[in-house]
């Protein structure tokens, strides 16, 4: 291959020939190609300009050229024609500089302030202050490919309008900080070309309006006929709806059938009517009051019902591609805690759990989040979402994040509410892109969830828009917001309307006239009065509306088979002990499985063994079984191996992933470091699953109380609230073992405290046939419910608590167990226990001679058995005394949520005695010695000894 003529040439030529090198490297003769990609110094021995552009030319739009050159060793120029194209070099070098500042700080410049604050700009932005100078002449002469600019134009003289129009318009861009160069560069490209802010066709604007004026005329109707009514109005964000609009059908022309969609207050009755559907007559309906509308869950059924604005709603919507179901999920008014609630119901959503490992198409639904603009930087929760993402357990392809910034929380100015400049700033840390956008211009904003869906598609990652907008009144219709912030409600209140804005630009552009305007706004209050009317007329006469179809299902512990046949057990244990042909597990690992074998024919099947066996027998019945939590596919306490890692490769396989008849996915995933979204994910994810077990595992059972909002908002209250239920289940080791005050204790009486009308169920097992048996009937229970498990760690190997195959091929989950010891009549104190503290009284030296001492087990603290403990005592004819026993501090544990009702069952004249720690404000001594002195004191004094 010849080298081409460097000498001879022409720099025009050369220049072309660059040119068509950046824009397609195949388009150029092979030699030129070489020379550009491998000899740069040839070139810049001979033309300096050409290769100084080169290499500003090669660099990827980062403005940080790749140095494809060596450092320059030409000769100075000295003719006109190097003195010319030295300044084209600079002027490119400057115009990249430009262009940078452009992608990188234009939104410091952009208006997007509805109230028209001024942008605090940036000086990188202004041609004239680069050096050299940017004269209009030097503008034209660069070509704007060399800039690899997106934006049309040949030069940069005609690009660099486009380019301000781009970037500090209504629109903001902030992709700057993305890490992935491709992600970088097609967000480039899809923001400068142009090609999601295309005009709308009158039809389409019109539309537009139509909807802004019913936006707008269902606040106002609301307010005035409803005065004081709390309705957290949407004026200032109102094209958050057409928005939403464009969202749904963007899902549904990607193949979506599924929106999942999680809200605080603003805006959500809007939100109700217009996004999800329901009518405006139910919505009047719940203004005119309880006289009218019968609660969520009826009073007779013990039901709270919740506030209008915290109710969840679905709705169905056509669109062009096809039918697709609005689900508003419910919540809590705990801002934020709804994030990953919304995430784990997708994730179900898109989880195929039919085939042994489940199949994940995040194509089928899409997660939306709208934040508010406080506290979306000041709630944790957020960032813990956030965190999801990108994992495989829990990934949701990519959630549409829409900040509601009206630019205040409650009376909080930003100033007050964030250390950072933006609403959207936490977003940034994890690579998601920002877009901002003037609420005011609602074209602009519709644009910018065009841009945000085809990211979501192309890359499967979260988006952010931050609406930024204002809120006309106060925080909500009994609040004045001129106490706090005088200045911009009197700004407001002179603001025209987004409404009335674009209905001007429209007569303007001559797409409608005033009058038409005027009229689409009067249709909708015509509407709604006329809803209004005819609501009014069915009041003392109307037949009740028509019940939600869900009921609050009736009581639980409904009896269903657990126990699974010997043969089959055998034959899962050995597919459980199977592993690839070439797959080497850690050998000590081995030996460990080994003898799974040899515990189900001589009995010591332990607490994982068992686990499994539950698992396996579960999903060769076809139930889907979904377990996570931090360090889950080992167990914290090396005890569960489900997930082995090959020895020589590191590679993995689950073997509960490859039974032979299995028909339902076993997903189970190590989790991130977090509580509360894990815990809020496996929630959402078990309500939109039901047919599936789903289990979340506590590290330790102290670190559950970070989920304390999931747990009380949602898991405690969801039913009476929402009558919403679910079969989640929470494993947490619970138990004194000598670990200091964060290791002991999984708050059980907080559970204890927070159950009522059959809520919630509350375990201790202390066998490892028991737990097998409760986690059967928690999968295979048709009344669903949440099952709380105080797991344990010492038992998980302990001997005694090890059961047989026949223990698991028989008999069902006991929720109390009485003392096998035979001599009942000689029994004058019953002592009263759960959990661990059981084989401490047992296991002690003194119980062997305590022979007029029973120790019985209270499996099941929720719903308690009253007619077992009834029968337990009346079990023992010679009782004089009844002891409940207990490891934990008096004011913590079981004793005081289960006093009362050892009060009602125990026979009449035998006193109860607490034996256990005394009121205490932390959980356990720090030090393993006073650990022991305590343990054995409670032991003793149970014993009475
Ligand atoms: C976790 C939590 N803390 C405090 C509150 C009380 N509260 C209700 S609304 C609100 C302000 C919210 O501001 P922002 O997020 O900007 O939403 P906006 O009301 O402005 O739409 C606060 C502090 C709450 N609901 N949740």
């Amino acid at each position: 291959m010849d080298r081409p003529d460097v000498d001879g040439l022409n720099a025009g030529y050369a220049a072309l020939l660059l040119e068509q090198y950046l824009d397609n490297p195949g388009a150029v003769p092979e030699e030129w190609r070489d020379l550009f990609e491998s000899e740069p110094e040839v070139l810049l021995r001979r033309q300096p300009g050409l290769a100084r552009l080169l290499e500003l030319a090669t660099a990827d739009g980062d403005g940080h050229a790749a140095p494809v050159v060596p450092a320059p060793a030409a000769p100075a120029p000295t003719t006109a024609v190097a003195a010319e194209d030295e300044e084209l070099v600079g002027g490119v070098a400057a115009a990249m500089a430009l262009v940078k500042a452009f992608r990188m700080v234009g939104h410091l410049a952009a208006r997007l302030d509805p109230l028209g604050s001024e942008p605090p700009g940036d000086p990188a932005l202004e041609p004239e202050r680069l050096i050299p100078k940017l004269t209009p002449d030097l503008q034209a002469r660069i070509p704007a490919k060399l800039l690899r600019l997106y934006v049309d134009g040949d030069t940069l003289a005609d690009a660099l309008p486009r380019l301000r129009e781009t970037y500090t318009g209504t629109i903001a861009y902030e992709i700057e900080h993305i890490s992935d160069h491709e992600e970088r560069v097609w967000l480039r490209q899809a923001i400068e070309s142009g090609r999601y802010r295309r005009q709308l066709s009158r039809d389409e604007r019109v539309r537009l309006l139509r909807r802004l004026s019913q936006v707008e005329g269902m606040e106002r109707y609301l307010r005035r006929s409803f005065l004081g009514q709390k309705q957290f109005s949407v004026e200032g964000l109102d094209v958050m709806v057409p928005m939403l609009d464009e969202a749904i059908e963007l899902a549904a022309t990607g193949g979506a059938h599924e929106v999942v969609l999680g809200m605080a207050h603003r805006g959500r009755l809007n939100v109700l009517a217009h996004v999800v559907g329901r009518p405006y007559e139910t919505i009047l309906r719940e203004f005119e009051g309880e006289r009218t509308i019968e609660a969520v869950v009826s009073s007779e059924e013990g039901g709270s019902g919740d506030v209008k604005y915290h109710l969840g709603a679905q709705g169905t919507r056509s669109t062009p591609s096809g039918d697709i179901t609005i689900t508003l999920v419910s919540n809590p008014s705990h801002l934020e805690a709804v994030d990953p609630i919304v995430e784990g119901r997708t994730r179900a959503e898109q989880t195929d759990r039919s085939s042994r490992q489940g199949y994940h198409d995040p194509s089928v639904a899409l997660p939306v989040l709208i934040h508010g603009d406080a506290s979306f930087p000041g709630q944790g929760i957020v960032a813990e979402t956030l965190n999801l993402e990108a994992l495989a357990g829990y990934s949701t392809g990519g959630t549409l994040h829409l900040i509601a910034n009206n630019q205040v929380g409650f009376t909080t100015e930003p100033e007050s509410g964030r250390s950072t400049r933006y609403a959207s700033d936490l977003a940034k840390g994890f690579d998601i892109p920002i877009v901002h956008v003037n609420a005011d211009d609602p074209e602009a904003a519709l644009a910018s969830i065009r841009l945000a869906l085809a990211y979501r598609r192309r890359f499967g990652h979260d988006v952010v828009v931050d609406l930024v907008g204002y809120r006309r009144h106060g925080h909500n219709e009994q609040d004045e917001a001129a106490y706090t912030q005088p200045l911009l409600a009197a700004a407001i209140a002179d603001h025209p309307t987004v409404r009335e804005e674009f209905a001007a630009r429209l007569v303007d552009d001559g797409d409608i006239t005033q009058e038409q305007a005027d009229d689409l706004a009067a249709d909708v209050l015509t509407e709604l009065r006329q809803a209004h009317e005819a609501l009014k007329e069915t009041f003392g006469t109307a037949e009740p509306p028509p019940r939600s179809d869900t009921h609050v299902p009736a009581a639980t512990g409904d009896e269903v088979v657990t126990a699974v046949a010997a043969d089959r057990l055998r034959a899962l244990n050995e597919q459980l002990l199977r592993v690839p042909e070439g797959f080497t597990p850690n050998a000590k690992l081995i030996g460990q499985l080994e003898r799974r074998r040899d515990a189900l024919e001589q009995g010591g099947i332990d607490w994982g063994q068992a686990e499994a066996l539950a698992f396996a027998s579960l999903l060769v019945e076809g139930i889907p079984i979904r377990l996570t939590g931090q360090d889950t596919e080992r167990g914290t306490f090396s005890h569960r191996h489900d997930v082995l890692h090959d020895a020589n490769t590191g590679g993995t396989y689950a073997p509960l992933q490859h039974l032979d008849d299995a028909g339902a996915a076993f997903e189970i995933y190590n989790s991130p470091l977090s509580e509360y979204a894990c815990v809020g994910f496996e929630y959402g994810y078990a309500a939109a699953a039901p047919e599936a077990l789903v289990l979340w595992e506590a590290q330790f059972g102290d670190f559950v109380n970070g989920a304390q909002i999931i747990i009380d908002q949602f898991i405690a209250a969801g039913l009476s609230k929402w009558r919403e239920s679910t079969r989640l289940t929470l494993l947490l080791p619970h138990g004194y073992e000598g670990n200091g005050p964060e290791h002991s204790s999984a708050r059980l009486e907080r559970f204890l405290q927070l159950a009522a009308q059959e809520n919630l169920r509350i375990a201790n097992c202390t066998t490892s046939g028991q737990y097998f048996h409760l986690l059967r009937r928690q999968a295979l229970d048709a009344t669903a419910r949440p099952l709380v498990v105080m797991t344990p760690k010492g038992l998980l190997r302990l001997k005694q608590a090890g059961s047989t195959l026949d223990d698991l091929a028989s008999g069902e989950f006991r929720p109390i167990l009485d003392d096998p010891r035979p001599d009942r009549d000689r029994v004058e104190r019953l002592v009263l226990c759960q959990g661990k503290v059981y084989y401490d009284i047992v296991g002690h030296e003194e119980h062997a001679n305590a022979s007029g001492v029973a120790v019985a087990r209270l499996e099941q603290l929720y719903p308690f058995p009253t007619e077992r403990t009834k029968a337990l005592f009346a079990g023992y004819p010679n009782l004089r005394e009844a002891v409940w026993a207990q490891e934990e501090p008096q004011n913590m544990g079981a004793w005081r949520a289960i006093r009362h009702r050892l009060e009602e069952t125990k026979p009449e004249g035998v006193p109860l005695q607490y034996v256990g720690r005394p009121w205490r404000a932390s959980p356990s001594e720090g030090y393993p010695t006073a650990h022991l002195r305590e343990q054995d004191r409670i032991v003793r004094a149970a014993l009475s000894v």
